[in-house]
């Protein structure tokens, strides 16, 4: 067979299944443009006769966009929510004064909807995908208590510094079903890290879900000469709480186990941000923390519609490695910090997306709702 019609192949079955499985569904299905596709091909309660037409925004890029929600209630996360959900853990102080800081956080075989109507055999941390957004301050000791509840074997591999007996590989952390793990390190470098299971198959452990953020915020004091800056980026400082935050996870899902995704998305819901675009106060920054970790495709990316913006690599600086760029790219596991401000924009609703056309069609694709100030 051809280059050309191997590649042609794979195109079909990856949309041909995602098409199918959203008609099976019964009530969902992809807003088609095609001469003759009817944009709601289902007969449930998202698509009964006379329901309001989508809002003039979901036209946008063509209305390949999925139809329906799916259930945040019966999933237990909302990626809605989930922009600005951080996990702090609990805090103590150790005999020398420093601070001690303890996340809990157990794996779960859960069954998550992904888009409208496909549901994925999901491996998480905490029930969620993706797994907790973990956030602590350069300096402190950290105290992960991992627990198995899944039906394989798992662990927490942390992208940061640690002991070799602290890696979450096999032998150093990589624990079976009903056992319990502590990692314990100091939290360094400050930057935009991530964690996730370092189990074999490996690729078939991350994407399953089993990966987060695990973010180290800058200690100002051991970075005097930008100290505005490290507190700016330091949760809980009121130079902090002048920004709007989010957390962004860029995943996708092999939904028939071909080793190729049908869906993408930024916090795993298909188009989510589409349907509920991120509101962003005009005149306030704006900082995301963004990390890769889809498998199978090599390269993941971001672009900002109408906007340029400032880029940290891995955000283990506190100046920029990149200014003034509307496009940044990732392979799995690389991460950053994006700062940019729409202060001297109109108001209005600016996308968010990959440069790999194909992955907005099939769920990685958003909306930032830029308002005068929120209500
Ligand atoms: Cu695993």
């Amino acid at each position: 067979m051809s280059e050309v019609s191997v590649w042609f192949r794979e195109k079909i079955s990856r949309r041909g299944l995602l098409w199918g499985g959203l008609a099976a569904a019964g009530g969902s299905a992809i807003a088609g443009t095609a001469a003759g596709q009817s944009v709601h091909s289902g007969h449930g309660a998202t698509s009964a006769a006379g329901a309001a037409p989508p809002p003039a925004h979901l036209a946008a890029h063509g209305s390949m966009i999925t139809v329906g929600d799916v259930d945040n209630e019966r999933n237990g996360f909302d990626p809605s929510r989930m922009v600005t959900d951080w996990e702090t853990g609990s805090v103590s102080t150790l005999p020398d004064g420093r601070t001690l800081r303890t996340f809990e956080i157990e794996a779960i075989d859960k069954e998550i909807e992904i888009a409208p109507g496909i549901m994925f055999p999901a491996w998480t941390y905490n029930g969620r995908v993706p797994g907790p957004a973990l956030r602590a301050t350069e300096g402190e000791h950290l105290r992960m208590v991992f627990r198995n509840s899944g039906s394989h074997p798992h662990s927490m591999h942390f992208h940061g510094i640690h002991a070799a007996r602290m890696d979450g590989v096999p032998g150093a952390g990589l624990i079976g079903p009903g056992e319990e793990f502590v990692y314990e390190f100091d939290a360094r470098p400050f930057g935009c890290h991530l964690y996730h299971c370092h189990a074999l198959p490996l690729k078939r452990h991350i994407h399953k879900g089993m990966y987060g953020l695990f973010v180290i915020d800058p200690d100002p004091a051991r970075h005097p000469e930008l100290a505005d800056v490290a507190r700016s980026r330091l949760l809980g400082t009121p130079e902090n709480a002048e920004w709007q935050e989010f957390a962004m996870v860029m995943n996708g899902f092999d939904t028939n186990f071909d080793n190729g995704n049908e869906v993408y998305a930024v916090n795993t819901v298909a188009h989510a941000y589409m349907k509920r675009p991120i509101r962003i106060v005009r005149n306030r920054p704006v900082r995301i923390y963004l990390a890769n970790v889809v498998e199978f495709d090599p390269i993941n990316s971001f672009h900002l519609h109408a906007n340029f913006f400032d880029y940290f690599e891995q955000g283990t600086t506190l100046t920029p490695t990149l200014r003034t760029v509307d496009l940044i790219t990732q392979v799995q596991a690389q991460r950053g910090i994006l700062e940019f401000t729409y202060k001297d924009h109109e108001t209005g609703l600016y996308m968010f997306h990959p440069h790999q056309s194909e992955f907005t069609e099939l769920g990685w694709t958003g909306m930032f709702d830029v308002v005068e100030a929120v209500a």
